[in-house]
């Protein structure tokens, strides 16, 4: 039996949290018909007699005991206020332990560095403490489940400087990052510095990192809005074959529609809220660290230069860079795989690109590995387009 505590920074991290909690609990109140306090319950929440002012937990037993009052293993800062004491008045506010929740004021202005040696070291002492209280409430503790976002102050600053806390505190737990990163259009003008300065603290100290786009989580929103149509006009639901019927974007009722209470950011952080929990179900941390990887190892559509690019007979198609190596594009078709092991060279020389290449040939049904070097070069014009020449 382990437990893992979710670590809440910032804005974006507590909203998150908040769509968290909620779908957590929806899916334990369908799952757990008896009301038993089990080992599932038990990796987030504490099982407490709430009639003390610091209630100590009923401990699991054989699993059979009764649910009493569950308590988030949640720990909530803010170096504003606004939002957590939201959350303190809502109808979750029963869920989280006053104890565990550090706030000041004035925020961190969106300022990475106010927040990691600011707010940081005047908070180091509070944070290792309301830390250690969670911690103290787990017989097996194994993950920290951080969420923040990378553009904000508070997000980006305390969110590392938490870790770098945890890393040092708690060196054999596993810290998953779930990690927010602003849209082309964020209005934060200082978010892609605080977003630099904040991964290279993740990818020094966190075991694990989901990335979440923003952009990415309101097209998914938009795309799901424009197929459901809203239940008030009373038109028939329709879902496309790209869009499931059960892509919960909206919680409130569990249905599909929004309820008056939905705040702006709701339905991108319920998406959050999904993803974390299916990661998480059943799995201990290093499971779920390694289905993550198995999972990030088949997303191929990452780095496709958005020139185009043409081959010999002046088809045009696009270049593209994933893990598994160089890749060409016809349209959204993939045409081309030249994969990192038998790519020799890569050199530009002046506005030329050239790729060595190493195929194996098949001849006569015999499999020869023949060093057949394969150039490809591509010429970069003024305008931006690349010419693409085979010289194999
Ligand atoms: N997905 C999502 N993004 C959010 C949410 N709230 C804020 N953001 C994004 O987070 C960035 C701003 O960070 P915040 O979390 O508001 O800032 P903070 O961590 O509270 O830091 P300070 O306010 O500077 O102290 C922007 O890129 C916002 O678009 C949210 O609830 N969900
Ligand atoms: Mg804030």
């Amino acid at each position: 039996m382990t437990q893992s505590i979710v670590v809440q920074v910032g804005q974006c991290g507590n909203q998150i949290g908040c769509r968290f909690w909620d779908l957590a609990l929806r899916e334990h109140a369908a799952v757990n018909k008896s009301g038993n306090y089990d080992e599932s319950l038990s990796s987030f929440f504490r099982n407490v007699d709430s009639r003390y002012d610091d209630p100590a937990n009923i401990p699991m037993g054989s699993g059979k005991g009764k649910i009493k009052a569950l308590k988030a293993r949640a720990v909530l800062v803010d170096m504003e206020e606004g939002v957590v004491s939201e959350m303190m008045k809502g109808p979750l506010r029963e869920v989280f332990d006053f104890q565990q929740l550090i706030t000041d004021v004035s925020g961190c202005g969106n300022n990475w560095a106010v927040g990691h040696k600011m707010y940081g070291t005047q908070y180091r002492e509070q944070l290792s403490d309301v830390i250690r209280r969670a911690a103290e409430f787990c017989d097996c503790l194994q993950c920290f489940f951080i969420l923040h976002s990378m553009g904000g102050g508070t997000g980006s600053g305390v969110g590392t400087f938490i870790l770098n806390l945890l890393e040092e505190e708690y060196p054999d737990v596993y810290r998953f990052v779930t990690a927010v990163y602003p849209s082309a259009e964020d209005d934060v003008v200082t978010s892609p510095y605080n977003s630099v300065l904040a991964m290279h603290q993740l990818t020094e100290k966190a075991d694990c990192v989901l990335p979440v786009e923003n952009q990415a989580l309101m097209d998914i929103v938009n795309k799901i809005g424009q197929a459901i149509p809203s239940a008030r006009t009373g038109k028939k639901t329709f879902f496309p074959t790209d869009v499931k019927a059960g892509s919960a974007i909206h919680t409130g009722d569990g249905g599909l529609t929004k309820t008056s209470e939905e705040k702006p950011f709701d339905s991108m952080n319920n998406i959050v809220a999904n993803l974390l929990l299916n990661m998480t179900s059943g799995q201990v941390p290093a499971e779920a660290e390694s289905n993550f990887l198995k999972k990030a190892s088949t997303l191929i559509h990452t780095g496709v230069d958005p020139h185009q690019v043409k081959d010999q007979k002046g088809t045009s198609l696009y270049l593209g860079v994933t893990h598994q190596g160089i890749m060409t594009f016809h349209g959204s078709r993939r045409t081309q795989l030249y994969k990192w092991p038998q790519i020799k060279r890569i050199i530009f020389e002046g506005k030329m690109f050239i790729l060595h290449v190493s195929t194996t040939e098949f001849c006569n049904n015999i499999k020869s590995s023949c060093q057949l070097i394969e150039k490809l070069s591509c010429q970069k014009f003024s305008d931006g387009h690349y010419h693409i020449v085979n010289h194999s």
